[in-house]
């Protein structure tokens, strides 16, 4: 098992700030002054007068998470777009955690024990491996609630269906047989709500849809910009800016693959079709 050096800004937060209760023991906690969906932060004041920016980090022990390795960089998160879904609703909800990084190609008979299925994500939960990201991110918005990701249900299926359009297209060895096209509608059917609803799914707010989304596009980027030499259209402006503003998030920044994993991992679909 490899335990990946990687930390959530929660952890870190979490150990500053029980260095900082050392250093000052009394310090108060400030209302939050933003109710901005891109703001956790809040004042942190000791009696020296010392103002801090942190993250407001609850204080547990860091959730275990079963991710995949990096193909191409030891030690490093790899290209799963589920298991960026569930880290950055870790890191969205500013929930510490641990990653324990597992080779799929031969993966170790601890991780089969747990992951009968032998998928990633998992999450170990009030002392239980829960595996998938739709029932993992659900979860935490009932263990987590605050700060609340969630989609109202009318926008839940919003972009739903790109992430196969996307597989289709990228496994497509036809030009014609319409899977450019079905991609297309569909990223269409996503910008069109974006430029009535945005610019996010939900308005101005982050939700879970938006973290749901994000690394399925951003795969479909790198893939179809490498093996297609393809991007989404300019004419998509709502869209491509929407991508732009979730590819930028910290959360995002932070718990995105490498590009080659991206490509290296897509590459069995595309040569195998
Ligand atoms: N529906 C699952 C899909 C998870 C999934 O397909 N994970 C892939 C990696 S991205 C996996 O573990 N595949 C097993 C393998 O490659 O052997 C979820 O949403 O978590």
């Amino acid at each position: 098992m490899s335990t990946a050096k990687l930390t959530s800004s929660a952890t870190l937060l979490n150990q500053f700030a029980g260095n900082l209760n050392q250093q000052c023991p009394r310090f108060r906690t400030l209302p939050r002054s933003s109710s901005s969906p891109f703001e956790g932060s809040r004042r942190v004041t000791s009696r020296k007068g010392l103002t801090l920016m942190a993250k407001s980090a609850p204080v547990t022990d860091p959730l275990e998470v079963c991710a995949k390795v990096s193909t191409t960089t030891p030690n490093r998160l790899g290209d799963c777009p589920f298991t960026q879904r569930v880290l950055l609703t870790l890191e969205e909800k500013h929930l510490p955690y641990d990653l324990k990084l597992v080779d799929l190609g031969n993966k170790p008979e601890w991780f089969l024990k747990i992951s009968p299925e032998g998928k990633v994500p998992l999450i170990k939960l009030d002392d239980m491996w829960i595996p998938d990201s739709d029932v993992i991110t659900q979860s935490l918005e009932q263990k987590f609630p605050e700060p609340s990701l969630v989609t109202p249900p009318e926008k839940a299926s919003v972009g739903s269906k790109i992430f196969s359009a996307f597989v289709g297209f990228l496994k497509s060895k036809d030009p014609n047989d319409g899977t450019e096209q079905t991609l297309l509608s569909e990223l269409a059917a996503l910008n069109d709500h974006l430029k009535e609803n945005g610019p996010l799914v939900n308005g101005d707010k982050l939700s879970g849809a938006d973290l749901s989304l994000g690394p399925k596009l951003y795969h479909l980027e790198i893939a179809l910009g490498h093996y297609k030499n393809w991007s989404v259209p300019d004419t998509l402006a709502h869209l491509k800016s929407y991508m732009k503003t979730i590819f930028s998030l910290e959360s995002f920044v932070r718990t995105r693959a490498l590009t080659e994993d991206v490509i290296e991992g897509w590459r069995p679909k595309v040569m195998g079709g």
